[in-house]
């Protein structure tokens, strides 16, 4: 099965771009986008922005894409008016949605409120990128993050007590409070970080899905068939690391899926200023990869895109580059007042809340009542609650672990020839000047 194979993604009917623009519709005043084509899984035309003054007709960025125009044509022939989810697989969704936007929430509280230090990037509005790929993924599989990294922690499993703790900077962390709020990490969940330098994941989700190949291909392990999904945004397209590793993924058909979470900001940059060709999806077929668009504020499509990528990378296709157009509901950082952005820009992505919208596409479908999801709100209350409380009394890690993972020089630091950290001596610093 190809990628093209997939069925069309039918998308959310409440706040979706489709219904918010009809068959003439009119660009909304601040669309960043001119007219020029339309993408998989959603009706959204990409315009390109006036102020950039690229041509519309220049046949260096028109030139014709493979791997996709032939996806959206199957898939536009393929619409069904079939579910795209099951009841269990709708309330899964919701409840990991959920638990993103009221986990971000609490931490915006407790940030304002001196419990947090240093900087933390919330990622409401996004919810239905990270919901929609890593709730497809298996534990063994691998998710690389950005400093953007709370949600994709959660949705993998890791619990909302290790993450809070870890944000409160507590032993009890999911790094032992080393981390921060931009370096969630955790082993038994595959959770291979958080990154403070942007594209920096990148390499390292690279290197992820090149030793699942090796350890399949050349060690013969049986079922060493984890997938790498590497989660980061548009501002980061424009590195180097990027082109790089979509390379040696392409070269190497490594099992990774390199998923753009479009805000359509970097910091206070917009993407249309920024970059020569902001269809990022294109950079794919560039390398010999299928690129696709997806419209990040509708879970349901970005989970048919995900499976698909998903499954393509399991079966040793190879990589596929995903761009998915989401929105981001806060200021970059909570130390960011937001003050750049067009308001009408902001009121339009907050009418497309993509958590309102699977919630009544539940209740239209009569996958779910009113009363079900209010229980799930209930519970995710409660988890973020405890979290909270379980951080706060959670002890602050021993000054012993300072120097943990930082140095192995035996003239001082680390662990003495009696087991105990060296620095845990009374004359720890005596002669340091000389080491
Ligand atoms: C290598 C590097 N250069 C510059 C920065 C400063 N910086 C922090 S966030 C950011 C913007 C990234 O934007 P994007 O990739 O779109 O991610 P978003 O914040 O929108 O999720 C930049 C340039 C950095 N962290 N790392
Ligand atoms: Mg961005």
């Amino acid at each position: 099965m190809s990628f093209s194979a997939t069925k069309f993604a039918q998308p959310l009917p409440i706040n979706s771009v489709a219904a918010s623009r009809s068959n003439n519709d009119k660009p909304l005043s601040f669309d960043p986008f001119r007219t020029s084509s339309s993408f998989l899984g959603s009706t959204h035309k990409l315009r390109y922005n006036a102020v950039s003054k690229i041509p519309q007709h220049n046949p260096h960025r028109r030139s014709a894409v493979v791997a996709v125009s032939d996806v959206v044509k199957e898939k536009k022939l393929k619409s069904s008016a079939n579910l795209l989810i099951t009841k269990e697989e709708g309330l899964v969704l919701y409840e990991d949605m959920v638990l993103g936007r009221a986990f971000e929430d609490m931490c915006a509280q407790m940030y304002y409120r001196g419990k947090m230090f240093g900087f933390v990037h919330l990622y409401n509005g996004q919810e239905a990128v990270s919901t929609g790929f890593i709730k497809l993924l298996k534990k063994e599989d691998y998710v690389v993050s950005t400093y953007r990294d709370h949600v994709h922690a959660l949705s993998k499993g890791v619990s909302a007590r290790a993450v809070m703790s870890e944000l409160f900077g507590k032993a009890t962390g999911c790094c032992r409070g080393q981390g921060g709020s931009m370096h969630m990490f955790s082993k038994e969940h595959n959770v291979l970080g958080g990154f403070a330098f942007i594209g920096e994941g990148i390499p390292v989700a690279t290197g992820a899905a090149f030793s699942s190949k090796y350890r399949r291909e050349v060690l013969k392990e049986a079922g060493a068939d984890q997938v790498t999904l590497a989660f980061f945004g548009d501002g980061t397209c424009n590195n180097g690391q990027f082109f790089e590793c979509l390379n040696m993924a392409a070269l190497w058909k490594l099992p990774i899926v390199f998923v753009v979470e479009n805000n359509l900001w970097a910091i206070g940059m917009s993407h249309l200023r920024a970059t020569s060709d902001p269809e990022i999806w294109k950079k794919g077929p560039a390398f010999g990869m299928p690129g696709v668009h997806v419209d990040g504020m509708d879970v349901l499509k970005v989970r048919e895109v995900a499976k698909e990528a998903i499954e393509r990378a399991r079966r040793g296709e190879g990589p596929t580059l995903v761009e998915c157009e989401t929105y981001r509901f806060r200021g970059h950082s909570l130390a960011d007042p937001d003050e750049l952005r067009d308001p009408a820009e902001k009121a339009h992505y907050a009418g497309r809340d993509p958590i309102t919208a699977l919630k009544n596409y539940l209740i239209e479908n009569k996958l779910a009542n009113e009363q079900e999801l209010k229980n799930i709100e209930k519970k995710i209350d409660e988890v973020i609650e405890d979290s909270v409380e379980f951080a706060d009394e959670s002890p602050v890690p021993l000054r012993s672990q300072l120097l943990e993972n930082v140095f192995v020089d035996p003239k001082g630091f680390g662990i003495g020839p009696d087991g105990r950290y060296r620095c845990e001596d009374p004359k720890f610093t005596e002669g340091t000047a000389q080491v």
